[in-house]
């Protein structure tokens, strides 16, 4: 008889559980369990003379370091991850038999890992670049993952063209630069010559590419798979992960300024909101189309290039993920977790989309040479929390104690066991779609229309959106040194827009188009980011404030963002703590030299009897920033003075006033994210 798993929200925990160590409060030993009596000094042939070769522990010790590092992926390197569960809202038993969306009571234990794609292990999160939104689902029938980025398009349409957008847009291989983007000539080069490009390109250079957080970035699956029910009828099927606190963004200059400050930015905010009890949550989504209207639309189905418009094919919400516990261990967890789009369960199946089958080789064998062998499924982050059982042995760092001398299938010693499941036992059976053609290396006709979604996606951006999206083509290709390809990008995008195209060409000294422009009219209005959910919640708000301040009325003002779920740290010239009217007093968060506008949603300015001018002059600097980032300004007391001297006062989102009122509007404006009907210059 097989096991029957049992499994909940806990299951992974409870694993991961067996494997976790402390090593406070306990003596020192070297890896084979013995004490060591010292650890700073090696053994030496006297006080002043040579290191001895039987020093067991100094090898140990060093060696082990020496082989400290492994690979990195070789995209997507710099990641973040946290545990969660995802629960279901309804079942999907009509569209799938896979057994984690049959039961709304049934709580899936899962991982994510977020990351971009581009830069080393070790560069900025912040920086313009696609983000991977990885999920690995421990379920009863096995590992589901589900590899989605945070925009619902891809570079090229084939697998085969991976190696080479890769090359295109990494580092250049003479002299490694420049770092984490696709601002040089390689990159856009690539995209000049390979059109299928377009529609993805013209979403990296939109305000997506540049998350807030990971915390209000959405996840999308971008392939068409396939959903199988229990009569073995198939729908087509696309994920979505839809973040509850809305998809918000940076602004470019903002960006580039906090990847200085803080490197970390996007790493240290989910670390934080998850340590703080302010789990992240994201509705999952699925569009689905029947079989019967595979060629119903106006672009091919199969085309990892296209979008479902939402308009078009609703987004069905069927569940929740909440990440709420973070790792143990980075390395043991988020660097050895290993993702794969060919994990599925049954009911779950591919289609015939060339990039996702090119996808179903490269991952495991990326892990073979990044994980150090096959058998890296034993690593507990990655091992499944359902039993598994086959005739697969030995290999590097095997884990598994496989009982018995039978090793192979068909075999009578065990009973012809372990032994393949039955589709009614679980047994996975690939969908039986028809297939029939000639063995060719040529694409359908169907996947050659590669500016109609990209001007859709024009057309749905606000005015602001468009700007930015701009600004972002003129410093992308201002960084390109071939003038030769930025005319050619410049063309490439006069067939989707040519006032898109003609702005640009103005800003980086080249032709405007001479191409013709897509005639779509239609737009999406999901795609703009400004109709996506606002909400001041979990919002970081810096307060500037310096001895003399007004107490109680400041107190009532943090006790107000406290009370909606604002979070605030306190900004002053030096640490310690300031001390306002009443001898109310706050402990300083942080100085002028420690942090910087750029890393605060919002500021809330008050001053204190004790301004002098250096401490105006940097507080002016804060001010400033922030309202050129369009952010939410609140000034009580002698902050108004900051306000009234850069003639900020009646600006969209700058608020001043005490009590009540002013609480409620500050909120207001933090909740409406950015200001972005602002004279900025
Ligand atoms: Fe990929 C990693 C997402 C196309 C080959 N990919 C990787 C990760 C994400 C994605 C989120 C990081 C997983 C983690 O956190 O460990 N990749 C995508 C999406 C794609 C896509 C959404 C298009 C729809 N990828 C793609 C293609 C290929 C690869 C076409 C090759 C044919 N991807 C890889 C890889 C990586 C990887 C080289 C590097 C590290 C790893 O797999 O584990 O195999």
């Amino acid at each position: 008889m097989s096991e029957t798993p049992k499994i909940n929200e806990n299951s992974k925990q409870e694993q991961l559980e067996q494997f976790r160590v402390d090593d406070a409060n306990q003596k020192m030993t070297t890896n084979q369990g013995l004490k060591v009596s010292e650890d700073e000094l090696s053994l030496t042939a006297g006080e002043r003379g040579p290191t001895l070769m039987e020093d067991f522990h100094f090898r140990e010790k060093m060696t082990h370091f020496d082989h400290e590092r492994i690979p990195e992926r070789v995209v997507h390197a710099r990641g973040s991850g946290a545990h969660g569960v995802f629960e279901l809202y309804e079942s999907m038993k009509p569209y799938t038999k896979a057994k984690f969306l049959q039961d709304p009571n049934v709580k899936t234990p899962v991982f994510v890992r977020f990351s971009t794609v581009v830069g080393f292990r070790g560069s900025s999160d912040i920086v313009r670049d696609v983000r991977g939104f990885a999920t690995k689902f421990y379920t009863e029938e096995g590992n589901y993952d589900l590899v989605a980025n945070n925009m619902p398009v891809f570079f090229i349409q084939d697998g085969i063209k991976f190696p080479d957008i890769v090359h295109a847009i990494k580092p250049e291989p003479h002299n490694e630069i420049p770092q984490a983007t696709g601002a040089h000539d390689t990159f856009w080069d690539f995209v000049a010559n390979n059109q299928e490009s377009a529609h993805q390109v013209m979403w990296l250079m939109s305000d997506r590419a540049i998350p807030k957080s990971y915390r209000t970035m959405q996840g999308f699956g971008i392939h068409t798979f396939r959903f199988v029910n229990d009569q073995g009828k198939a729908h087509f099927v696309k994920f979505h992960w839809i973040p509850k606190l809305g998809v918000h963004s940076l602004v470019w200059d903002e960006a580039q300024k906090i990847a200085g400050k803080n490197p970390d930015f996007n790493r240290q905010d989910l670390f934080d909101a998850i340590e703080m009890g302010n789990f992240p949550e994201y509705e999952f989504g699925v569009q689905i189309i029947e079989e019967k209207d595979e060629f119903s639309f106006d672009f091919d189905i199969l085309d990892p290039t296209k979008l479902w418009p939402e308009e078009d094919v609703p987004v069905k919400i069927i569940g929740k993920l909440t990440l709420n516990r973070n790792v143990d261990n980075f390395f043991a967890e988020t660097e050895q977790v290993a993702f794969h789009p060919g994990h599925v369960v049954p009911g779950i199946d591919f289609t015939n989309d060339p990039l996702l089958q090119g996808r179903l080789f490269s991952y495991t064998d990326t892990q073979l040479i990044r994980l150090g062998g096959p058998n890296f499924h034993e690593i507990p982050i990655n091992k499944p929390v359902c039993p598994f059982h086959n005739n697969q042995r030995d290999g590097y760092h095997r884990q598994t104690i496989n009982k018995g001398p039978v090793a192979y299938h068909n075999n009578s010693l065990a009973a012809n066991t372990p032994s393949p499941a039955s589709e009614s036992e679980g047994g996975f059976v690939h969908y039986q779609e028809k297939v029939e053609g000639k063995i060719v290396r040529s694409r359908s006709d169907s996947f050659n229309d590669h500016f109609s979604q990209v001007k859709l996606f024009w057309n749905s951006m606000s005015p602001t959106e468009k700007n930015h999206i701009i600004s972002a083509f003129s410093y992308e290709l201002g960084h390109v040194k071939n003038m030769a390809i930025r005319q050619h990008v410049v063309d490439m995008y006069g067939n989707v827009d040519s006032a898109l195209a003609t702005e640009v060409a103005k800003n980086i000294g080249v032709n405007p188009p001479t191409t013709e422009e897509s005639n779509v009219t239609k737009s999406s209005p999901v795609l703009s980011q400004e109709n996506t959910f606002m909400s001041h919640e979990t919002r970081k708000v810096g307060v500037i404030l310096q001895n003399g301040f007004q107490g109680e009325e400041v107190k009532e003002v943090l006790q107000g963002l406290n009370v909606s779920k604002i979070m605030y740290e306190t900004i002053s010239d030096k640490q310690g703590v300031v001390t306002g009217t009443n001898n109310v007093e706050l402990k300083v968060d942080e100085t002028f030299t420690t942090t910087g506008a750029v890393l605060y949603d919002a500021i809330y300015i008050i001053g204190g009897s004790e301004v002098d001018e250096a401490f105006y002059k940097n507080a002016e600097h804060f001010v400033n920033e922030a309202f050129k980032h369009y952010k939410p300004i609140g000034a009580s007391h002698d902050g108004v003075k900051w306000l009234e001297e850069s003639n900020l006062i009646g600006s969209p989102g700058v608020v001043d006033g005490s009590g009540q009122k002013f609480i409620k509007q500050f909120i207001e404006a933090i909740g409406a994210h950015r200001h972005w009907d602002r004279n900025v210059i």
